[in-house]
């Protein structure tokens, strides 16, 4: 891992209320970890505004034992055809599939 480099950031504050908001929406933990996607996002997005051919992968281990996940899946999938060339699974145990 790179070395973490820290920065001020000056915003007002009913930005930085709505930042908050999204951070609870999403999840995180902290606003370092939310901005560092926000960030990533951003550069990810200007490379494909370049209309560079992009590839990418989507790893995930969920429980197939949830009611409809694994048909819901399939049909993300489906719905994405185009996007979404192909998938691989895995059988890591019992309960647990790997994407
Ligand atoms: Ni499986």
């Amino acid at each position: 891992m790179d070395e973490l480099v820290r920065f001020g950031v000056s915003l007002d504050q009913r930005l930085l209320a709505e930042f908050d908001r999204h951070i609870r929406r999403r999840h995180y933990t902290n606003r370092s970890e939310a901005l560092r996607d926000l960030i990533r996002d951003t550069l990810v997005g200007d490379e494909w505004d370049d209309d560079k051919e992009t590839v990418g992968t989507i790893t995930f281990v969920y429980d197939h034992h949830v009611r409809d996940l694994t048909s819901k899946l399939t049909d993300i999938q489906h719905d994405c055809h185009g996007r979404i060339l192909s998938g691989m699974h895995v059988h890591l145990d019992h309960s647990h599939c790997l994407e």
